[in-house]
C-alpha cells in the first residue's frame, strides 16, 4: 500500500482522511506483523511516575525485559499527552520492534498509535486505551492489555452501597481529564448506584490521579459541601490526599466520612486495614510478564486476542490481611 506525504502529513496532524476518498485511511493498512525474534527491542512510554501505581507498572516491565535479556526503551511523559506522542515518534524513529503504550489521554494518543501503525510497528495499548471509534484493537494496534474500568466502577459502586446501607452524599475525585480510567470509573460506579435513590454523587472534580491535587479538590469541594458523608476516589492516591484533608479538618475517615477507592497501593490497603477506607477495588499493575508473552506469541504468528482484561479483586476490612503482602 502507497502513501503520498500528504497523506501521511495528515495523519500527523491527527485528521485520518485520505484526501478524496472519504474512508479513514490508516484503516486501509493492515495491522502491522512482529518478525520472530529470539529477542525483541521493546519501547516503553509510560505517561508519569509520580504514584506508586505507575512505579510499580514501570518496575514490571523493566524485570520483565532484564529476565529474558531483551532491550527496553522507556520513556516517561511526566504528565504531559504531548510529550508522550514524541516520545513514540522517538521510539518510531529508533525503529524498535514493539511499542507498549500507556496512553495518557484517550484522544491525543491516537496519532501515535497510527503513525507506529503506519511504519509498521506493531503497537500496544497498556493500561489504559485511546478512543476506539478513531483507533481500535485488532484493526490499528494488536491488543489492549489492562483492567475494565467499568467493572471496577460497578464493583466499587456496588459494594459501597451495601456498606452504607445505600444512603450517601458522594464526592467524586475523578481522574486525569479524558483518560479512559476516569470516564469508565465515572460510568461504572455511576451506573452501580443509580439502583439506591438515596445515593447521589453531590460534586465531582478531577483530581489528576494525583495525591496532592486529590488534597486540594476534597478541601474545596468539602467546604462547598459540608453535607459530604462519601467520597469516591478514582484512585488511591486522590483517596490518600483526601484522608489527609479530612484528618487536617478534625474529621475522621470511616466514621465521619466513607470512602471507596481504587488501585489497592500499601498506604490505601493499610488505611482498609485501620477502617478508612471501607471499600477497595484493585486495578493490578504489574504488566510486564502478560505483555511480553504476548508479544511472544504475536511473533510466533499466533493470534492474540484484542483484549486481554485483568481479572481485579474487592477489598474490605474483612479479607484485606491476605492482600497487603501483594500491595505496592
Ligand atoms: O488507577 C492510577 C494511574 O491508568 C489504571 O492510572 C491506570 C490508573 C491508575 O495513575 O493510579
Amino acid at each position: 500500500m502507497l502513501f503520498t506525504r500528504r497523506s501521511l502529513l495528515t495523519v500527523a496532524a491527527g485528521g485520518f482522511t485520505a484526501a478524496g476518498l472519504g474512508v479513514p485511511m490508516a484503516w486501509a493498512v493492515d495491522l502491522p506483523k512482529l518478525k520472530k525474534k529470539d529477542k525483541y527491542k521493546v519501547g516503553f512510554a509510560q505517561t508519569e511516575s509520580n504514584n506508586p501505581w505507575r512505579l510499580a507498572q514501570t518496575a514490571s516491565m523493566k524485570d520483565e525485559a532484564a529476565k529474558r535479556g531483551w532491550q527496553l526503551v522507556y520513556t516517561d511523559a511526566a504528565g504531559s499527552a504531548a510529550k508522550q506522542v514524541s516520545d513514540v515518534r522517538s521510539m518510531i524513529a529508533q525503529k524498535v520492534d514493539v511499542i507498549l503504550l500507556a496512553p495518557r489521554e484517550e484522544k491525543p494518543l491516537v496519532p501515535a498509535v497510527m503513525e507506529a501503525k503506519q511504519a509498521g510497528i506493531p503497537v500496544y495499548c497498556i493500561d489504559r486505551s485511546v478512543d476506539a471509534s478513531l483507533a481500535k484493537p485488532g484493526r490499528d494496534y494488536v491488543a489492549f492489555i489492562g483492567s475494565d474500568f467499568v467493572k471496577e466502577g460497578k464493583m466499587a459502586g456496588e459494594a459501597f452501597a451495601k456498606i452504607v446501607g445505600g444512603n450517601a452524599k458522594i464526592i467524586e475525585l475523578q481522574g486525569t481529564i479524558g483518560s479512559s480510567p476516569a470516564n469508565d470509573r465515572m460510568k461504572g460506579f455511576k451506573d452501580a448506584i443509580a439502583a439506591f435513590p438515596g445515593m447521589t454523587i453531590i460534586a465531582s472534580q478531577s483530581g489528576d490521579f494525583a495525591r496532592d491535587k486529590g488534597r486540594q479538590v476534597f478541601e474545596t469541594l468539602y467546604q462547598a459541601h459540608p453535607e459530604a458523608t462519601a467520597v469516591y476516589g478514582h484512585n488511591d492516591e486522590m483517596t490518600m490526599g483526601a484522608i489527609a484533608a479530612m484528618e487536617a479538618a478534625g474529621k475522621m475517615p470511616g466514621k465521619d466520612l466513607m470512602l471507596v477507592s481504587i488501585d489497592g497501593t500499601k498506604d490505601a490497603a493499610q488505611a482498609v486495614a485501620d477502617g478508612k477506607i471501607a471499600v477497595l477495588v484493585e486495578c493490578n499493575p504489574h504488566f510486564g510478564p502478560k505483555a511480553f508473552d504476548s508479544i511472544v506469541n504475536y511473533g510466533n504468528g499466533d493470534s492474540v486476542a484484542p483484549m486481554l482484561v485483568n481479572t481485579d479483586r474487592l477489598f474490605t476490612k474483612e479479607n484485606i490481611a491476605s492482600y497487603m503482602p501483594e500491595a505496592f
